[in-house]
């Protein structure tokens, strides 16, 4: 017969478990604290692993896993193909991925779902209670090859993935304009927040070089501002997106949640995502240049949303938005409803008269509706089905 003690000690075994093979990381030998693997807590006095999520941390705490003093192997980069998809691997677990051979435990891939980010548990040992429920991830750059010289508003996302964390294999598309790096190569680093509805909302950050590879543009990613929430969000009863309060061009990672330096406020039940809520497009982040706009206003509710230069277009359009001629077939390109019954209703809208401006005015809604659904542009039909129902 139990007691309540032994069941309080068989309880804390298996959150023991959990918490050697929940939350997640990237990993690759090009990043800081590679090999920090120690459960026991002996050098920083908590997990302080890779994979351990963070939150009320110090600056010290939560900047690079707190792990500058722990730096790759020179020589060690991540390589970012311009125009390509760069393959990480994501894993609550090292001994899962291609690194296993420097795990304490060493191989521990799953056998049955090899590409599982957390061998032998279930999603929600990576914070997911299922497809539906992910909020993505995201690749950020500074391009400073000294590490002590990055600072939290240097680092701009250059891509997301927006159905992450959800397999350890997962591609990062690398926009095709990103600029060579500097002589000793650029520093990058993963942020992940995940939805909070499986384990308590908290914030992830590993740090790594990288470099990039196939350059074609020397144009400089701009400075970075803070993402603002303006997508559709029906928890919040917010039906529709507000397009005029995106952030558009370069945008930091979100630092949330810690005792020192955030940059978003958002309670811990709203938590800041890498996806269309805050106007995180799915894969390259192609508008972060100096050149992709001709002129940013300053977002807010009512403010009119920039429109992307011509010249800085994919030819092969890359993203939604991009890669059509005239202002109004690219609006509507990026709004295309998908399963709107009254769509041609809803697609009235005004354009300022002077083109110099290159603001296209926010007169209409229906494309807020449509254009700013979270993971609009790779909903499968069953997702898309999901968010229709929410309507
Ligand atoms: C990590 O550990 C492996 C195996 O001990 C070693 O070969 C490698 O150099 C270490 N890497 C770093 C960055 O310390
Ligand atoms: C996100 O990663 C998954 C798994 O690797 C991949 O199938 C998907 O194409 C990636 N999404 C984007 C936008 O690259
Ligand atoms: C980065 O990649 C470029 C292009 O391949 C290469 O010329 C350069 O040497 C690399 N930098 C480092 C630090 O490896
Ligand atoms: C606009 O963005 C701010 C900052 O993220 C957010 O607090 C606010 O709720 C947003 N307002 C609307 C109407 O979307
Ligand atoms: C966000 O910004 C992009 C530019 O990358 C724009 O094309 C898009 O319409 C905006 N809205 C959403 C929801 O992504």
């Amino acid at each position: 017969m139990y007691t309540s003690t032994t069941l309080f000690a068989f309880i804390s075994a298996l959150a023991g478990i959990n918490s050697v093979s929940g939350h997640a990381a990237f990993f690759h030998p090009s990043m800081w604290g590679f090999n920090v693997s120690d459960t026991t807590n002996a050098e920083y006095g908590y997990d302080n692993r890779p994979v351990a999520p963070m939150r009320d941390y110090t600056f010290k705490q939560w900047w690079f896993h707190n792990h500058l003093d722990k730096p790759p192997n020179p020589g060690d980069f991540f390589e970012l193909p311009a125009g390509k998809p760069a393959k990480a691997e994501i894993s609550c677990d090292k001994g899962g991925t291609s690194f296993f051979a420097s795990s304490p435990g060493g191989d521990s891939h799953d056998r049955v779902d090899p590409d599982t980010p957390c061998p032998g548990s279930k999603t929600v040992a990576y914070h997911t209670l299922d497809f539906n429920d992910l909020t993505g991830c995201g690749l950020a750059i500074t391009y400073k090859d000294d590490v002590n010289q990055v600072q939290p508003e240097d680092f701009t996302i250059f891509s997301v993935n927006q159905t992450c964390v959800w397999r350890k294999n997962t591609d990062f598309q690398v926009p095709e304009r990103m600029p060579p790096c500097p002589a000793g190569g650029c520093i990058c680093a993963f942020f992940w927040v995940p939805s909070g509805n499986a384990g308590r909302p908290e914030n992830y950050m590993n740090g790594f070089r990288c470099n990039v590879t196939g350059a074609t543009s020397d144009v400089p990613v701009a400075k970075p501002k803070v993402a603002r929430r303006c997508g559709a969000d029906p928890k919040a009863e917010k039906l529709q997106a507000v397009p005029g309060n995106c952030t558009y061009g370069a945008k930091q990672p979100f630092y949330w949640l810690q005792a020192e330096r955030n940059n978003v406020f958002e309670g811990e039940h709203s938590p800041p995502v890498y996806n269309d809520l805050y106007n995180f497009s799915d894969g390259a982040q192609v508008d972060i240049f100096e050149d992709s706009y001709d002129s940013l206003p300053d977002p807010a509710p009512n403010a009119p949303v920039p429109v992307l230069r011509q010249a800085n277009k994919s030819p092969n359009g890359e993203t939604s938005g991009t890669g059509t001629t005239t202002p109004t077939s690219k609006a509507s390109k990026s709004c295309r409803p998908r399963k709107l019954p009254s769509a041609d209703g809803l697609r009235r809208r005004s354009f300022e008269d002077d083109d110099n401006l290159g603001l296209l005015q926010r007169t209409w809604i229906g494309g807020a509706l449509i254009g700013m659904t979270r993971r609009s542009r790779t909903l499968d039909p069953a997702e898309s089905r999901r968010l229709w129902d929410m309507w």
